[in-house]
């Protein structure tokens, strides 16, 4: 049984633009063969959020590069936005669906807002290709399974900060999110991201965007990893390790798999209506 302690009580509950802090107690949650630590954390917008457990790096990286484009179920135009958060440029990323065979049309679309750190972007001179292909990738199993389409439709060059996973998360949080898209993703090379992925796990429909961050580990490991943390978005818990659950959610298949369990896919369905339109 998951036990819930609520330290920071309803002062905070209303309050905007808090100070990031970060409240931990660990405890076992259950019988389960892996530790679940449960670090709570009041993200930008003053709500309550569970930061997810870090997912584990990938064992064996795959591509290194896409091969082949991804799947875009719909033209978008992505703003261009500098640190200041002013429009200095579009993108058009348009639809192709030449490459996979062809799925039902969406019924949700959601947004999103792709950020790089200086370390990814510095690595990766096509980073706002390579994170649209990212994005593009880890939606496809939401348009499959749930009929929600993620576009990319601003990007931010992110500096990031911090000494551990959930530490360069909440610095994302602060700096980014501006409430105006559905999800905020980060990509980061950052030496100390110690993680292949972390993402705020929120309990109920986020104020602002639906924060997660992404290790570069190259296209396919990076690809998996984003639709794991977007998942965590919807509430989306781990299943746990050694279980034998086929599932993203269970790090034994985080990376092989692009499916969701029954629980975890009616969780979903049950919250999709958090995002998008
Ligand atoms: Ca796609
Ligand atoms: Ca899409
Ligand atoms: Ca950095
Ligand atoms: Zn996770
Ligand atoms: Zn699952």
């Amino acid at each position: 049984m998951r036990r819930k302690h609520w330290l920071i009580g309803s002062i905070a509950l209303g309050m905007t633009f808090l100070p990031s802090f970060i409240q931990v107690h660990a405890e076992q949650s259950h019988s389960h063969s892996h530790a679940d630590t449960h670090i709570t954390t009041i993200d930008k917008f003053g709500q309550k959020v569970q930061i997810g457990d870090a997912l584990p790096k990938a064992k064996t990286i795959g591509k290194e590069k896409f091969d082949q484009p991804a799947k875009i179920e719909s033209n978008s135009t992505a703003v261009i936005l500098n640190e200041k958060k002013q429009v200095v440029g579009q993108k058009q990323i348009k639809k192709n669906t030449a490459s996979n065979k062809v799925t039902a049309a969406a019924t949700r679309t959601v947004t999103v807002l792709v950020t790089a750190d200086e370390e990814y972007r510095a690595a990766h001179p096509d980073w706002q290709t390579l994170t649209a292909n990212i994005v593009e990738n880890a939606d496809n199993g939401f348009q499959r399974d749930h009929a929600i389409d993620f576009q990319v439709q601003a990007y931010g060059n992110w500096t990031s900060s911090g000494s551990n996973s959930s530490a360069i998360l909440s610095d994302l949080d602060r700096d980014w999110n501006t409430g105006q898209y559905d999800f905020l993703v980060g990509f980061t090379k950052d030496a100390n991201f110690d993680a292949g992925g972390i993402a705020y796990v929120y309990s109920s429909a986020p104020a602002g965007s639906a924060v997660s961050v992404n290790l570069d580990q190259g296209a396919t490991a990076t690809w998996h990893a984003a639709q794991h943390e977007f998942s965590h978005n919807f509430a989306n818990s781990h299943d746990p390790q050694g279980s034998g659950i086929q599932c993203i959610m269970n790090y034994d298949y985080s990376y092989s798999v692009d499916f969701w369990d029954q629980a975890h896919d009616d969780q979903i369905e049950l919250n999709e209506g958090w995002y998008g339109f």
